[in-house]
Formats: structure tokens, C-alpha cells, sequence
């Protein structure tokens, strides 16, 4: 039975590079399974949106409702989408049962540091409203299913907690 892998965190917490690993080892078990990028979806499927809460909830329903069809027809789906919320998390979750949430739990001042596009720094300019974290709330899940630490440890120890768990619970 299909399920969709959520990862949830700050820009620049490793949420993507964890998903697509997440992603890339479910296929290589032969799983069907599809990765929905933010940025990707973004560009592909919300343009119009920005960054204010009711376009943001927007966009976290229609991912969420992309992966209702792709899961109901057998497919896992992995996201990686800041989903700053707990409310339109707590939608999907109801929405799509076999909801399985992983928290890149990364401090801002190391998100911060990191800072690989630029993006945190434009944001202290002003550059950037609405930025998370910087103007812009992050609620973190208060009962994720799975915490990645993704400041202290390394993509693979990671990876595996996310597999263990998946494992564990009988999802793969
Ligand atoms: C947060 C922003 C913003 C603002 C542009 N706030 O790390 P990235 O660059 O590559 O990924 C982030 C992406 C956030 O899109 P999501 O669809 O994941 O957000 S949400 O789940 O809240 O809908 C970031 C970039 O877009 N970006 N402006 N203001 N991140």
C-alpha cells in the first residue's frame, strides 16, 4: 500500500537532498514512487503563488491533493515543501491517511549559515518578505513521525533513520 513521505523544515535544512536520497532508494527497491520538489511544483504548478499564509496553504493543499491521486493509484509520494504551517499539515495528514511526516529539524542560525542560494542573507536586506523564519513563522510538528536532525547528522545516518522507520512500521 502506497503512502506519502512529507518533509517539512526551514529553507536550506536539507529537506530536498533527504527526499530525493528517500526517493532514489525507494525506487531502487523497485517502488513505485514519485518525488513532488517544492521549488519544482513552484514553478510547474503554483507560479501564481507567493509566499503570503493563503498562498502558501494553497500550495500545501495542492500537493496534497496531487498526492492523494498518485497514492489511491499505488504510487508513494515523497515532498520535500517548507509547509510552515500545522494546520494545512494537519489537512494533508487527514486527507491522505497514510501520512507519514518527517521533520528536518535544523536551527535558523544553521540554515542561516549555510545559506547555499543567497536567499537568508537578501532576506535580512528586506530583499525578501515573508521569508521563513526570517518574517515569516515556522511552526515546527509538535508529532512528526520521524525527526531528521539534519544540522548534526550526516545525509546517510539520515537516510537511514527514515528507512528504519518506514521498515519498522511495516510501510516498505
Ligand atoms: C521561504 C522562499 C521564499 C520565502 C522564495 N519564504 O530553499 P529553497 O528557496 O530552494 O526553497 C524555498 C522555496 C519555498 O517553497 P515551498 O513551496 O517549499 O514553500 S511553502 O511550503 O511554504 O509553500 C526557498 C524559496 O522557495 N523561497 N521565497 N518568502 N522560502
Amino acid at each position: 500500500m502506497s503512502f506519502t513521505l512529507w518533509f517539512t523544515g526551514l529553507s536550506g535544512a536539507g529537506k530536498s537532498t533527504l527526499a530525493r536520497n528517500s526517493y532514489f532508494e525507494l525506487k531502487s527497491r523497485g517502488l513505485a514512487a514519485e518525488l513532488l520538489d517544492g521549488d519544482l511544483i513552484r514553478t510547474n504548478f503554483s507560479s501564481e503563488l507567493g509566499f503570503t499564509r493563503r498562498d502558501r496553504d494553497i500550495n500545501i493543499r495542492r500537493i496534497g491533493f496531487i498526492c492523494h491521486l498518485l497514492n489511491r493509484n499505488g504510487i508513494i509520494c515523497v515532498v520535500a515543501a517548507i509547509s510552515p504551517y500545522a494546520e494545512a499539515r494537519a489537512q494533508n495528514r487527514e486527507l491522505l491517511g497514510r501520512y507519514v511526516e518527517v521533520f528536518c529539524r535544523c536551527p535558523l542560525e544553521v540554515a542561516e549559515g549555510r545559506d547555499v542560494k543567497g536567499l537568508y542573507a537578501r532576506a535580512r536586506k528586506g530583499e525578501i518578505p515573508n521569508f521563513t523564519g526570517i518574517s515569516d513563522p515556522y511552526e515546527a510538528p509538535l508529532a512528526p513521525e520521524i525527526v531528521a536532525d539534519t544540522a548534526n547528522t550526516g545525509i546517510n545516518d539520515c537516510l537511514c533513520s527514515v528507512l528504519g522507520w518506514l521498515e519498522r512500521n511495516s510501510y516498505i
